[in-house]
């Protein structure tokens, strides 16, 4: 029988380099002859990355908490249940840039949203599928802010506060307390090659933890 694969979520404030590790951390497990897929929320299928572009364009409109977040749950309800899961039960192993996590730090720590009605779509949207790891890209809201602001016009998210910002990382750093198995927090704030060194680290324990077997 094929053994399922890892799912493992990275997460973090905006510009902390989620992209950039994400993209090492396949390399390091394809090196290992792992077979993998990388994804993102919201987003991931045609249907779930249409859901994105709603959610990212900046509008005059203003956008009701709870429309938000569930488009937020739609995407991931298309995303979870056609992509990830296939892809686990294949064996594979599935990268993806934010989860859940990051809707309880933007809609709940950032927005706002009570913890239970979050809690409540996740048990709806996954039953109870949560990620094997996720890896917590911590750094001051202004490195992760400065690193991001090359990129050219600013999306509805990128175009909120520094105060909504810090919510969102006090949320991600408080649930890394709360999660503790799940949660491996690296310093973002480091230079790019030991960021790299320290998650490339944590993936090579994970695979370890994990050791395929034959079919
Ligand atoms: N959102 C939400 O509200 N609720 C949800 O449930 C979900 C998402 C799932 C889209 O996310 C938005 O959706 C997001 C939250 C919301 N909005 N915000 N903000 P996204 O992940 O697509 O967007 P993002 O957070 O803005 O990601 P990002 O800006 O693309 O950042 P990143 O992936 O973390 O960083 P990066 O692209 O890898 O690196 C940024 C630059 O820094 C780049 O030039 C790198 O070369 C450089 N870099 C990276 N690491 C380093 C180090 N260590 N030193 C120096 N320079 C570095």
């Amino acid at each position: 029988m094929t053994q399922r694969g890892q799912f493992i979520t990275f997460e973090g404030t905006e510009g902390v380099g989620k992209s950039t590790q994400l993209n090492t951390a396949a390399a390091t497990l394809r090196a290992s002859g792992i077979d993998v897929v990388i994804t993102r929320e919201p987003g991931g299928t045609p249907m779930a990355e249409a859901i994105r572009e709603l959610l990212l364009a900046p509008r005059d409109e203003p956008v009701h908490e709870t429309t938000e977040l569930l488009l937020m749950f739609a995407a991931r309800a298309q995303h979870l249940h056609t992509l990830i899961l296939p892809s686990l039960a294949a064996g594979q192993w599935v990268l993806c840039d934010r989860f859940t996590d990051a809707t309880f730090a933007y809609q709940g720590g950032g927005r706002g949203v009570a913890n239970d009605r979050i809690a409540m779509l996740e048990t709806l949207v996954q039953g109870n599928v949560r990620p094997d790891h996720t890896i917590l890209l911590d750094a001051p809201v202004d490195v992760g802010m400065s690193r991001a602001k090359h990129r050219g016009e600013l999306d509805r998210f990128e175009q909120e506060t520094v105060a909504f910002f810090e919510r969102i990382r006090a949320t991600y750093l408080q649930r890394s307390q709360a999660f503790p198995s799940q949660y491996q927090i690296v310093d973002a704030s480091q230079p790019l090659a030991a960021v790299t060194a320290e998650v490339t680290a944590l993936l090579l324990k994970f695979v370890v933890d994990n050791p395929s077997k034959p079919d």
